[in-house]
Protein backbone atom coordinates (compact mmCIF):
# COMPACT_ATOMS: atom_id res chain seq x y z
CA UNK A 1 0.00 0.00 0.00
CA UNK A 2 1.11 3.34 -0.78
CA UNK A 3 1.32 5.56 2.08
CA UNK A 4 -0.61 9.06 2.39
CA UNK A 5 2.33 10.98 2.21
CA UNK A 6 3.85 9.28 -0.73
CA UNK A 7 0.92 9.94 -2.67
CA UNK A 8 0.53 13.83 -1.99
CA UNK A 9 4.31 13.43 -2.66
CA UNK A 10 3.35 12.05 -5.75
CA UNK A 11 0.14 14.42 -6.86
CA UNK A 12 2.19 17.96 -5.46
CA UNK A 13 5.30 17.26 -8.08
CA UNK A 14 3.04 16.49 -10.86
CA UNK A 15 1.48 19.58 -10.65
CA UNK A 16 2.44 21.72 -13.45
CA UNK A 17 1.32 23.57 -16.56
CA UNK A 18 2.87 20.24 -18.93
CA UNK A 19 1.59 17.99 -16.97
CA UNK A 20 -2.27 19.12 -16.56
CA UNK A 21 -2.11 19.91 -20.63
CA UNK A 22 -0.93 15.81 -21.14
CA UNK A 23 -2.86 14.13 -18.01
CA UNK A 24 -6.19 15.95 -16.99
CA UNK A 25 -9.22 15.17 -19.15
CA UNK A 26 -12.69 16.25 -18.56
CA UNK A 27 -15.57 13.76 -18.03
CA UNK A 28 -19.19 14.59 -19.16
CA UNK A 29 -22.15 13.54 -18.09
CA UNK A 30 -25.54 14.31 -19.78
CA UNK A 31 -28.28 16.54 -17.59
CA UNK A 32 -31.78 15.56 -19.38
CA UNK A 33 -35.09 17.66 -18.90
CA UNK A 34 -36.91 14.75 -17.07
CA UNK A 35 -40.77 15.01 -19.18
CA UNK A 36 -39.09 15.07 -22.42
CA UNK A 37 -36.57 12.56 -21.47
CA UNK A 38 -34.21 14.66 -23.57
CA UNK A 39 -30.63 15.67 -23.10
CA UNK A 40 -30.39 19.58 -22.35
CA UNK A 41 -27.13 20.24 -20.89
CA UNK A 42 -23.91 18.16 -19.97
CA UNK A 43 -22.06 18.50 -16.78
CA UNK A 44 -18.20 18.74 -16.70
CA UNK A 45 -16.55 16.77 -14.87
CA UNK A 46 -12.34 16.86 -14.16
CA UNK A 47 -10.29 14.19 -13.98
CA UNK A 48 -6.54 13.68 -13.76
CA UNK A 49 -5.30 10.63 -15.46
CA UNK A 50 -2.00 10.21 -13.19
CA UNK A 51 0.81 8.42 -14.15
CA UNK A 52 1.55 6.17 -11.05
CA UNK A 53 -1.78 6.83 -8.89
CA UNK A 54 -4.36 5.99 -12.06
CA UNK A 55 -7.26 8.12 -12.62
CA UNK A 56 -8.19 10.77 -9.81
CA UNK A 57 -11.23 12.79 -9.03
CA UNK A 58 -10.84 16.57 -7.80
CA UNK A 59 -11.23 15.80 -4.15
CA UNK A 60 -8.22 13.79 -4.24
CA UNK A 61 -6.10 16.83 -5.63
CA UNK A 62 -7.80 20.54 -5.28
CA UNK A 63 -6.33 20.39 -2.07
CA UNK A 64 -2.76 20.79 -2.99
CA UNK A 65 -3.78 22.95 -6.38
CA UNK A 66 -3.79 26.57 -4.22
CA UNK A 67 -0.02 25.89 -2.50
CA UNK A 68 1.28 24.68 -5.29
CA UNK A 69 0.35 27.62 -7.52
CA UNK A 70 -1.68 26.67 -10.49
CA UNK A 71 -5.25 27.09 -9.12
CA UNK A 72 -5.63 29.55 -12.41
CA UNK A 73 -3.72 27.68 -14.49
CA UNK A 74 -6.22 24.17 -13.78
CA UNK A 75 -9.56 26.90 -14.14
CA UNK A 76 -8.09 28.39 -17.66
CA UNK A 77 -7.64 24.65 -18.70
CA UNK A 78 -11.46 23.67 -17.56
CA UNK A 79 -13.16 26.10 -19.14
CA UNK A 80 -10.97 26.30 -22.41
CA UNK A 81 -11.33 22.59 -22.98
CA UNK A 82 -14.86 22.52 -22.25
CA UNK A 83 -15.48 25.39 -24.12
CA UNK A 84 -13.85 23.87 -26.98
CA UNK A 85 -15.55 20.28 -26.66
CA UNK A 86 -18.59 22.01 -26.73
CA UNK A 87 -18.00 23.02 -30.06
CA UNK A 88 -16.79 19.82 -31.37
CA UNK A 89 -20.25 18.27 -29.94
CA UNK A 90 -22.04 21.07 -32.47
CA UNK A 91 -25.44 20.86 -30.65
CA UNK A 92 -26.22 23.94 -29.96
CA UNK A 93 -29.53 23.59 -27.85
CA UNK A 94 -27.41 22.24 -25.32
CA UNK A 95 -25.60 23.83 -22.23
CA UNK A 96 -22.13 23.21 -20.66
CA UNK A 97 -21.89 23.11 -17.11
CA UNK A 98 -18.32 23.50 -15.38
CA UNK A 99 -18.15 23.74 -11.45
CA UNK A 100 -15.96 26.34 -9.60
CA UNK A 101 -14.20 25.15 -6.25
CA UNK A 102 -14.28 27.39 -3.21
CA UNK A 103 -10.82 28.38 -3.74
CA UNK A 104 -11.17 28.93 -7.56
CA UNK A 105 -14.11 31.26 -6.89
CA UNK A 106 -11.74 33.41 -4.40
CA UNK A 107 -9.14 33.50 -6.92
CA UNK A 108 -8.99 37.23 -8.19
CA UNK A 109 -9.14 36.54 -11.50
CA UNK A 110 -11.48 34.07 -11.93
CA UNK A 111 -14.06 36.23 -13.72
CA UNK A 112 -11.37 37.80 -16.05
CA UNK A 113 -10.48 33.59 -17.11
CA UNK A 114 -13.90 32.59 -17.82
CA UNK A 115 -14.28 35.90 -19.70
CA UNK A 116 -11.47 35.31 -21.65
CA UNK A 117 -12.18 31.83 -22.46
CA UNK A 118 -15.82 32.82 -23.65
CA UNK A 119 -14.47 35.18 -25.82
CA UNK A 120 -10.97 33.79 -27.37
CA UNK A 121 -13.24 30.43 -28.09
CA UNK A 122 -16.38 32.57 -29.44
CA UNK A 123 -18.65 31.60 -27.12
CA UNK A 124 -22.58 32.13 -27.06
CA UNK A 125 -24.29 33.51 -23.90
CA UNK A 126 -26.69 31.27 -22.48
CA UNK A 127 -24.96 28.05 -22.97
CA UNK A 128 -22.26 28.28 -20.52
CA UNK A 129 -23.55 27.11 -16.85
CA UNK A 130 -20.66 27.72 -13.60
CA UNK A 131 -21.41 25.50 -10.79
CA UNK A 132 -21.11 26.37 -6.99
CA UNK A 133 -21.71 24.81 -3.75
CA UNK A 134 -24.13 26.99 -0.99
CA UNK A 135 -20.49 26.66 0.78
CA UNK A 136 -18.07 28.33 -1.82
CA UNK A 137 -20.75 31.20 -2.29
CA UNK A 138 -20.97 31.82 1.51
CA UNK A 139 -17.35 31.53 2.47
CA UNK A 140 -17.16 35.41 1.13
CA UNK A 141 -20.78 35.87 0.88
CA UNK A 142 -20.32 39.82 -0.65
CA UNK A 143 -17.53 39.08 -3.17
CA UNK A 144 -19.27 36.16 -4.33
CA UNK A 145 -22.48 37.84 -5.49
CA UNK A 146 -20.34 40.43 -7.24
CA UNK A 147 -18.81 38.06 -9.22
CA UNK A 148 -21.63 35.81 -9.67
CA UNK A 149 -23.42 39.14 -11.32
CA UNK A 150 -20.57 40.06 -13.61
CA UNK A 151 -20.63 36.49 -14.85
CA UNK A 152 -24.75 36.53 -14.94
CA UNK A 153 -24.06 40.06 -17.00
CA UNK A 154 -22.14 38.55 -19.82
CA UNK A 155 -25.20 35.86 -20.01
CA UNK A 156 -23.69 32.92 -17.99
CA UNK A 157 -26.36 31.15 -15.95
CA UNK A 158 -25.51 30.37 -12.42
CA UNK A 159 -26.32 27.15 -10.68
CA UNK A 160 -26.14 26.34 -6.75
CA UNK A 161 -24.75 22.73 -6.63
CA UNK A 162 -25.16 19.65 -4.23
CA UNK A 163 -28.03 21.61 -2.91
CA UNK A 164 -29.45 20.53 0.17
CA UNK A 165 -25.81 19.18 2.19
CA UNK A 166 -24.84 23.10 3.30
CA UNK A 167 -26.87 25.09 5.75
CA UNK A 168 -29.51 24.83 3.07
CA UNK A 169 -31.67 28.21 3.37
CA UNK A 170 -32.99 29.90 0.20
CA UNK A 171 -33.13 33.42 1.40
CA UNK A 172 -29.93 34.01 0.03
CA UNK A 173 -30.89 32.93 -3.20
CA UNK A 174 -32.98 35.62 -4.38
CA UNK A 175 -30.18 37.96 -4.11
CA UNK A 176 -28.06 35.67 -5.90
CA UNK A 177 -28.42 35.81 -9.45
CA UNK A 178 -29.16 31.65 -9.38
CA UNK A 179 -31.04 29.91 -12.49
CA UNK A 180 -30.99 26.75 -11.48
CA UNK A 181 -30.59 24.62 -8.54
CA UNK A 182 -29.18 21.01 -8.00
CA UNK A 183 -30.49 18.81 -5.36
CA UNK A 184 -27.91 16.39 -3.79
CA UNK A 185 -27.92 13.16 -4.56
CA UNK A 186 -28.54 12.54 -0.66
CA UNK A 187 -32.00 12.99 -0.98
CA UNK A 188 -32.45 11.27 -4.15
CA UNK A 189 -30.93 8.03 -2.70
CA UNK A 190 -33.89 6.62 -0.74
CA UNK A 191 -36.46 9.49 -2.22
CA UNK A 192 -39.60 6.80 -2.45
CA UNK A 193 -39.00 5.43 1.37
CA UNK A 194 -38.36 8.39 3.48
CA UNK A 195 -40.86 10.35 4.06
CA UNK A 196 -38.78 13.70 5.28
CA UNK A 197 -36.41 13.58 2.05
CA UNK A 198 -39.56 13.50 0.21
CA UNK A 199 -40.98 16.46 1.92
CA UNK A 200 -37.92 18.16 1.45
CA UNK A 201 -37.18 17.78 -2.20
CA UNK A 202 -41.04 18.43 -3.18
CA UNK A 203 -40.79 21.99 -1.00
CA UNK A 204 -37.38 22.71 -2.53
CA UNK A 205 -39.13 22.24 -6.43
CA UNK A 206 -42.11 24.17 -5.49
CA UNK A 207 -40.10 27.28 -3.34
CA UNK A 208 -37.79 27.18 -6.06
CA UNK A 209 -40.52 27.26 -9.48
CA UNK A 210 -41.72 30.33 -6.71
CA UNK A 211 -38.36 31.78 -7.33
CA UNK A 212 -37.90 31.25 -10.74
CA UNK A 213 -35.46 28.86 -10.34
CA UNK A 214 -35.19 25.48 -12.55
CA UNK A 215 -34.54 22.41 -10.17
CA UNK A 216 -31.97 19.42 -11.53
CA UNK A 217 -31.81 15.99 -9.37
CA UNK A 218 -28.27 14.85 -9.04
CA UNK A 219 -27.25 10.95 -8.68
CA UNK A 220 -30.92 9.17 -10.22
CA UNK A 221 -29.60 5.62 -10.15
CA UNK A 222 -33.35 4.18 -10.36
CA UNK A 223 -36.49 4.15 -12.69
CA UNK A 224 -38.70 4.54 -9.38
CA UNK A 225 -36.27 7.92 -8.17
CA UNK A 226 -36.84 8.98 -12.30
CA UNK A 227 -40.81 9.18 -12.03
CA UNK A 228 -41.18 10.62 -8.68
CA UNK A 229 -39.48 13.37 -9.75
CA UNK A 230 -40.90 13.28 -12.68
CA UNK A 231 -44.36 13.19 -11.04
CA UNK A 232 -43.32 16.27 -8.75
CA UNK A 233 -42.54 18.74 -11.39
CA UNK A 234 -38.50 18.08 -11.49
CA UNK A 235 -37.57 20.09 -14.40
CA UNK A 236 -34.07 18.15 -15.14
CA UNK A 237 -32.24 15.42 -13.81
CA UNK A 238 -28.63 13.23 -13.86
CA UNK A 239 -27.63 10.24 -12.94
CA UNK A 240 -26.23 6.57 -13.51
CA UNK A 241 -29.75 5.92 -14.68
CA UNK A 242 -29.08 8.25 -17.61
CA UNK A 243 -25.79 7.56 -18.46
CA UNK A 244 -22.64 7.71 -16.21
CA UNK A 245 -19.74 10.06 -17.04
CA UNK A 246 -17.56 9.81 -20.39
CA UNK A 247 -15.18 10.90 -22.07
CA UNK A 248 -16.16 13.05 -25.04
CA UNK A 249 -15.82 10.58 -27.45
CA UNK A 250 -17.68 8.12 -25.69
CA UNK A 251 -20.40 10.24 -24.96
CA UNK A 252 -24.05 9.36 -26.43
CA UNK A 253 -26.67 11.86 -26.27
CA UNK A 254 -29.70 9.91 -26.58
CA UNK A 255 -28.91 8.87 -22.99
CA UNK A 256 -31.22 5.71 -22.90
CA UNK A 257 -31.03 3.22 -19.41
CA UNK A 258 -27.69 1.71 -19.21
CA UNK A 259 -28.76 -0.94 -17.55
CA UNK A 260 -30.92 -2.58 -20.29
O1 LIG B 1 -20.40 17.63 -6.72
P1 LIG B 1 -20.94 17.17 -8.02
O2 LIG B 1 -22.43 16.98 -8.00
O3 LIG B 1 -20.50 18.02 -9.19
O4 LIG B 1 -20.31 15.72 -8.22
C1 LIG B 1 -20.49 14.97 -9.35
C2 LIG B 1 -19.96 13.57 -9.06
O5 LIG B 1 -21.04 12.68 -8.84
C3 LIG B 1 -19.16 12.99 -10.20
O6 LIG B 1 -17.89 12.63 -9.76
C4 LIG B 1 -19.96 11.80 -10.70
O7 LIG B 1 -19.14 10.73 -11.07
C5 LIG B 1 -20.84 11.46 -9.52
N1 LIG B 1 -22.14 10.93 -9.96
C6 LIG B 1 -22.84 11.31 -11.04
N2 LIG B 1 -24.01 10.61 -11.13
C7 LIG B 1 -24.05 9.77 -10.08
C8 LIG B 1 -25.01 8.79 -9.63
O8 LIG B 1 -26.05 8.55 -10.23
N3 LIG B 1 -24.68 8.14 -8.47
C9 LIG B 1 -23.54 8.37 -7.77
N4 LIG B 1 -23.31 7.66 -6.65
N5 LIG B 1 -22.62 9.27 -8.18
C10 LIG B 1 -22.86 9.98 -9.32
MN1 LIG C 1 -21.60 19.68 -10.06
Amino acid sequence: MIHADDIKLKIISRLRAEIIEKEFELYYQPILNLKTRTCIGIEALLRWRHSELGMLRPSKFLLYVKEVGVLDEITRWVFRRALTDYRKLALKSLFVSVNLSVDELNSACVVDIILNAQKELDFQPGQLVVELTEETIMKHPKISVQKLEQLAAAGIQVAVDDYGVGFSSLSYLKRLPVTMLKIDRSYIKDIEKDRADAIIVKSTIQLAHSLGIKVVAEGIETGEQFQFLRENACDYGQGYYFSKPKSLENLHLHCKDERK
